[in-house]
């Protein structure tokens, strides 16, 4: 083993955030700490996480917050979350008579959603438009949390209000905002937001709306069962016999929740992720750790949750709801975890997956199949040093014998790399809620993971002598092997990081057509959802996109296709 004091290096604790918003700090920034020892222990290339870590699932659930695309995929939410809706905020409401609803009532965010509910049985559609008068407090629920189907959209609300899962009630809509509403009236507030083919504010109350147009607009598409406004609970209604919605009709209300697929997906709704409460935090709700034990990501639930964590989940809502504000993030540390989560995903999605392209080319089937194993380390290594552009440090170079089996002399690029994000180094961390310390420490074992695998196979890289400018120390066969391992490496990095922003049509869409994931209730087999037979095992069994989703293009010009096998 060799000495590792002569790793030590400098780590440079400038947030620039902290020069900007002194809070704790002094106002200009300083170099503590000069000299930081790498214990190879704690910065080891070979140790991988643990199989029991969640830090991937709530990392990639928080980064997928109010986007669309991701949260079709991931269809049962991990995470319940106060926010508002801010004064001046444009909400839409369409009805099949002219009246200011009185009691709880759907609004949407945009009008092509809200279009699809004045289309009953009368001929009339009155569509209102109303501005919110002052910041609405809401609860989000993540997922496709208002798509009536079965498998666990409505967990977390059903626990909420009736403390379990209630399948048989899924179509008692009425009854679930008229409870969810009278549960939150200690919390004062105004509704809940949700999403489905697009966003919604479901509302306990009008009155903080102001009416800003109502109009009468021309009926279309096909008929839509509104929930009744008596709360009635009976067996759900079967529904057989509606047509088929034809994509054209409903095009335009697919397009619209399209526009909220990626970051910063629904901008309207402002939660405050310093009060995030999610499924996956193991120690709040530990019981689900069982649940989800030999589960695809895909399977992940909350039904089967005990008595305990629904006790949990109930003090945790009436923690984080008790002293709500108005203002986002009204309390804890004015980190603005939204924007960090993005940094990574940013610096990384777009370079992993380029990077999975080039190590593609050692198999045979690929597209961009090279028999040049020296090009494609060449490739492969240039990518690794972008990533790690401001982490490869001068002072890290192999020993020349080959005496350093375990690359303890890549540990400093290792731990540099690793902690650049590390928020457990903000000298204000003491002021993180309960919430943000597992954020934080999501974040952190994430980023970890990405540089354990860039710098592990940049460091091996090294070793082989593919440096730029250096004449390589193998014949390019050699790296056959080590091509292939990498190959292995990075498959499951991203398998593991398991970002819904790598989930796309391949081959990439025509000009007359879009990379649609398919959404409830618009699904290949049945454009119009067939609602009670999904109760039916063989049905689900032969309907392989309703279990997984996965993008596919569509046509969008006539004749528009929905199935486009
Ligand atoms: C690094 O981790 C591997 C795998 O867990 C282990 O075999 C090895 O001994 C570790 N090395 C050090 C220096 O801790
Ligand atoms: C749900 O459980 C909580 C505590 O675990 C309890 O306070 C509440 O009354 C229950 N609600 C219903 C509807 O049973
Ligand atoms: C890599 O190649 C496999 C076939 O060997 C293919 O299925 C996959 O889509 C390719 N991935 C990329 C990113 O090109
Ligand atoms: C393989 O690629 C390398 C680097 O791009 C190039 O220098 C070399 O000539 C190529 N070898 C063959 C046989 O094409
Ligand atoms: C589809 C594609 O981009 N294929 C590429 C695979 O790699 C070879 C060699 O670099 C390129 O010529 C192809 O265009």
């Amino acid at each position: 083993m060799r000495q590792l004091g002569i790793f030590a290096f400098l780590l440079p604790l400038v947030f620039s955030f902290v020069a900007q918003t002194p809070l704790t700090a002094p106002s200009t920034p300083t170099l503590p700490q000069p000299l930081i020892q790498v214990d190879v222990r704690q910065w080891n290339l070979s140790a991988s996480p643990s199989v029991d870590s969640v830090s991937h699932l709530v990392f990639d659930t928080v980064a997928s917050l109010l986007q669309h695309w991701s949260n079709s995929r991931y269809r049962n939410g991990h995470s319940v979350t106060p926010g508002i809706v801010p004064i001046g905020t444009l909400l839409y409401h369409g009805r099949e008579n002219l009246e200011i609803p009185t009691g709880p009532e759907w609004t949407a965010v945009d009008p092509e959603h809200s279009r699809a509910f004045c289309r009953g049985a009368a001929p009339d559609c009155w569509h209102l438009t109303f501005v919110t008068t002052r910041s609405l407090r809401v609860l989000h629920f993540d997922g496709s949390s208002a798509s009536k189907i079965y498998g666990g959209t409505m967990d977390t609300q059903d626990f909420l209000v009736w403390n379990r899962s209630h399948p048989d009630w899924i179509f008692d809509e009425a009854e679930r905002l008229r409870d969810l509403c009278e549960w939150g009236r200690k919390y004062q507030l105004d509704g809940f937001s949700r999403m489905q083919v697009d966003f919604e504010v479901m509302l306990c109350d009008f009155s903080p709306l102001q009416t800003v147009s109502y109009v009468q607009l021309s009926p279309e598409g096909p008929p839509y069962r509104r929930p009744a406004t008596t709360a009635s609970r009976g067996p759900a209604p079967t529904f057989t016999g509606i047509p088929q919605s034809p994509l054209g009709k409903t095009y335009k209300l697919v397009e619209a929740g399209a526009w909220h697929n990626f970051y910063p997906g629904e901008s309207r709704i402002k939660l405050d992720l310093t009060r995030l409460v999610s499924f996956y935090d193991t120690d709040l709700f530990p019981s689900l750790v069982q649940v989800r034990s030999g589960l695809s990501r895909l399977e992940h639930r909350i039904d089967g949750i005990s008595e305990r964590d629904i006790q949990a989940y109930h003090e945790r809502l009436d923690e984080v709801l008790r002293d709500f504000g108005n203002d986002v993030p009204s309390s804890a540390s004015s980190v603005d975890w939204r924007t960090l989560y993005h940094v990574i995903v940013e610096r990384y999605a777009d370079r992993l997956e380029m990077l999975r392209y080039i190590l593609n080319a050692t198999e045979p089937t690929a597209e961009n199949y090279s028999q040049n194993h020296t090009q494609t380390m060449d490739s492969a290594m240039y990518r690794l040093h972008m990533m790690l552009t401001s982490y490869a440090l001068q002072t890290a170079t192999p020993p020349m014998d080959g005496s350093d089996e375990d690359r303890v002399w890549a540990s400093p690029v290792f731990q540099h790399c690793a902690t650049t994000h590390s928020s457990s180094l903000f000298p204000f961390r003491s002021s993180f809620s309960r919430s943000e310390l597992l954020l934080s420490k999501a974040l952190e074992d994430t980023n970890r993971e990405i540089c354990r695998i860039v710098v592990k196979l940049w460091a091996e890289g090294i070793e082989a002598g593919v440096q730029p400018g250096f004449p390589l120390r193998a014949p390019g066969d050699e790296f056959l092997p080590v091509l292939k391992r990498w190959k292995a490496d990075v498959d499951g990095l991203m398998g593991w990081l398991d970002w819904s922003t790598w989930r796309k049509c391949r081959p990439a869409c025509g000009v007359e057509e879009v990379c649609y994931m398919p959404t409830w209730p618009y699904f290949k087999k049945t454009p119009w959802p067939f609602f009670q037979q999904a109760l039916n095992l063989d049905f689900i069994d032969d309907f392989e996109e309703w279990r997984n989703p996965t993008p596919r293009c569509i046509r969008i010009l006539e004749p528009f296709d929905w199935h486009n096998p």
